[in-house]
């Protein structure tokens, strides 16, 4: 049930009542999530400001440059969990390995595990183009009370319990889901609170949006290339029109709201695609099926891939399900 204008907290407090984690532990973990990104909201708002863009002159465990901010909201994302001892384990794409965390006592019985990109899109920071947080929560699957094991992590993306993103644009916004629809909270900055201003998100059936990096055209998949010619065909019913930000969080929430359709495909540099499948791929694809979306890798459902490593990159395909059909078709058959 929603109500518009209800507080995050007070949406949070309804829905426990009546979901699955009446036990308020994932209620607590959102709320840490919460906090962290009204934090990381204020650094990324006045980051033309002070020196705290620009590269840190260090390289992630993606071999991408690290900008200062992407180290700020890594810290500050991991240090909101940990310090309220609800999860016992984070992985990051800032961090090779995972973490444990072991609360006071050494034997953690927290049962959650989070899987985050702290500052999707951060190469856009210094060009004032809005960036994303992506996280993703599981149950872990070892035993309680033990330290955590890899195998919490590589779970398949269908055994998510919530999902959700922080988009830092025009206005900031969190939208996430437990399995029971999308919701979106925007944050009013002058009280500091997020508001329920898009209950219940659902794609629109038919989208007329492509987004995809075109300057990776000529390494495409033949299917890919086909549907780019298909969306361009000016004797097309449907008029598509080609938006691209190059930040995923912003291409995905624009495409949700309006119908359209992202894809990330292997390239020659990117052999098996660009994005990584556990803390952008799978929380991504959650959402996009929540609101009535499909996900896949080009044949297969994103939730069900089995992964392999902590930073596996797979190809993204996402969006209104008539797009995405149409994609399969193409590529199935090329
Ligand atoms: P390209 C940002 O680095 C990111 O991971 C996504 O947010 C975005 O959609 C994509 O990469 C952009 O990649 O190669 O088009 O610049």
């Amino acid at each position: 049930m929603t109500n518009k204008n209800q507080t995050l907290g007070e949406f949070i407090i309804e829905n426990q009542k009546s979901h699955q984690y009446s036990s308020g532990e994932l209620s607590s973990l959102i709320n840490s999530i919460r906090l962290a990104a009204k934090v990381v909201n204020f650094q990324v708002n006045k980051a033309g400001l002070v020196d705290i863009i620009g590269d840190s002159n260090t390289i992630n465990t993606q071999g991408e440059e690290q900008q200062k901010l992407d180290f700020y909201a890594n810290d500050i994302f991991i240090n909101a969990l940990r310090n309220r001892n609800i999860v016992c384990g984070i992985a990051s794409e800032e961090e090779e390995d995972f973490i444990s965390i072991n609360s006071l006592d050494e034997c953690n019985n927290n049962k959650y595990v989070v899987l985050i990109d702290p500052l999707d899109g951060s190469s856009n920071i210094d060009v004032n183009v809005s960036v994303g947080t992506i996280f993703s929560i599981y149950k872990r699957v070892s035993e309680t009370g033990t330290k955590v094991e890899l195998k919490d992590f590589l779970q398949k993306g269908n055994k998510q319990v919530a999902a959700g993103y922080i988009i830092y644009g025009t206005s900031t916004m969190l939208v996430y889901t437990t399995g029971f629809g999308v919701n979106g909270f925007t944050l009013n900055p002058a009280i500091g609170s997020f508001y329920l201003s898009h209950p219940e998100i659902k794609f629109p059936e038919k989208g007329n949006i492509y987004s995809i990096n075109e300057g990776n055209y000529l390494q495409f998949p033949k299917g890919v290339k086909k549907y780019i010619k298909y969306c361009q065909d000016e004797t097309n019913k449907v008029a598509y029109t080609s938006r691209y930000i190059g930040s995923l969080v912003s291409d995905f929430h624009r495409n949700m709201i309006k119908g359209g359709i992202y894809m990330y495909p292997n390239t020659s540099k990117n052999i098996n695609g660009k994005l990584r499948l556990l803390y952008e791929c799978n929380p991504i694809a959650f959402i996009c099926e929540q609101a009535g979306g499909v996900a896949i890798d080009g044949s297969s459902r994103i939730l069900d891939v089995n992964p392999k490593s902590l930073h596996q990159r797979i190809p993204f395909y996402c969006g209104s399900p008539s797009m995405v059909k149409k994609l399969k078709s193409l590529m199935i058959n090329n």
